[in-house]
């Protein structure tokens, strides 16, 4: 058929970086077969196109990692050594009203803001930094056993990705572990969980060096469906071959979605679009 046509060729680079190789026959077997088919519980994945709305500038020197918006402005945390740090920058002409710098010794990655403190990740040092959102004064840091890629908020604790399927929840109070979970598709584990952001009790994450999102389900770790933003990067500057997709920040109050990517010009408002399409066929 053309839909699996269309569905293999689509999804083949997804499926061949965020799996071992050794795993893709075996899934795709595992697709076809009655004991993977959809159930109530845990209905075939929607597959989402978008339409972009609106964009805004961005700094394209920024290797973006961690993205959030809080009242008209856009919080990144930007990594990469000697070039790690946390810029507020005004949404509408990219102003930067804030911005603090890392140690030089340190890779910055994901964001998430919690009240007045803004908690930034570092990728291999085990560290965790808060900053006051009001001064970007480092108030505190904590310790953090594992890589740290992206960092979201469900209300009560942050939702810690490490590049691995398995999401971890960490307290706010000293970053302490909780509890875990692991995110598959279809009974697969998701691998490369990168930028976070949690959205109407769903936990949405970038797949690293792929064009998909995944909404997940932070119950059962289940990814409900599927956004595929292909075309999305020819639409903007970039700066090198580690310029791919990464970052996501809803405004909750006007319920806007944006997007947008490391070493990227632009920052992007968008739209999902309906593809009537489900993972898989
Ligand atoms: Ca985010």
């Amino acid at each position: 058929m053309n839909n699996n046509h269309w569905f293999f060729t689509g999804f083949s680079r997804f499926l061949s970086i965020s799996f071992f190789c050794f795993l893709l026959v075996p899934l795709i077997v595992q697709y076809q077969s009655e004991a993977m088919a959809a159930t109530e519980n845990n209905p075939a994945p929607k597959l989402y196109s978008y339409r972009i709305v609106d964009r805004f500038p961005q700094d394209i020197k920024s290797f973006t990692q961690g993205l959030k918006f809080v009242d008209g402005s856009i919080y990144l945390g930007a990594g990469k050594r000697g070039y790690s740090g946390l810029t507020q920058a005004r949404l509408a002409d990219g102003y930067v009203e804030k911005q603090v710098k890392l140690d030089d010794q340190y890779f910055g990655e994901g964001i998430e803001i919690v009240g007045n403190q803004i908690f930034q990740l570092t990728w291999k040092a085990n560290k965790v930094f808060v900053f006051d959102k009001s001064t970007f004064e480092m108030t505190d840091s904590f310790t953090n056993p594992t890589e740290g890629w992206g960092l979201a908020y469900d209300g009560v604790n942050l939702l810690l990705s490490d590049g691995s399927s398995t999401i971890r929840r960490m307290g706010t109070e000293d970053f302490s572990y909780v509890n875990e979970f692991e995110v598959t598709l279809a009974g697969v584990p998701v691998r490369n969980l990168n930028e976070l952001e949690y959205i109407a009790g769903e936990l949405w994450a970038n797949v690293w060096q792929t064009n998909y999102i995944v909404r997940i389900d932070p119950v059962t770790g289940n990814v409900r469906s599927i956004i595929d933003l292909s075309g999305l990067e020819q639409r903007t500057r970039r700066n090198g071959v580690d310029a791919v997709l990464n970052g996501i920040a809803w405004d909750d109050v006007n319920e806007r979605l944006f997007v947008t990517g490391k070493y990227w010009s632009d920052l992007f408002e968008i739209e999902l679009v309906e593809t009537g399409k489900t993972f898989p066929q």
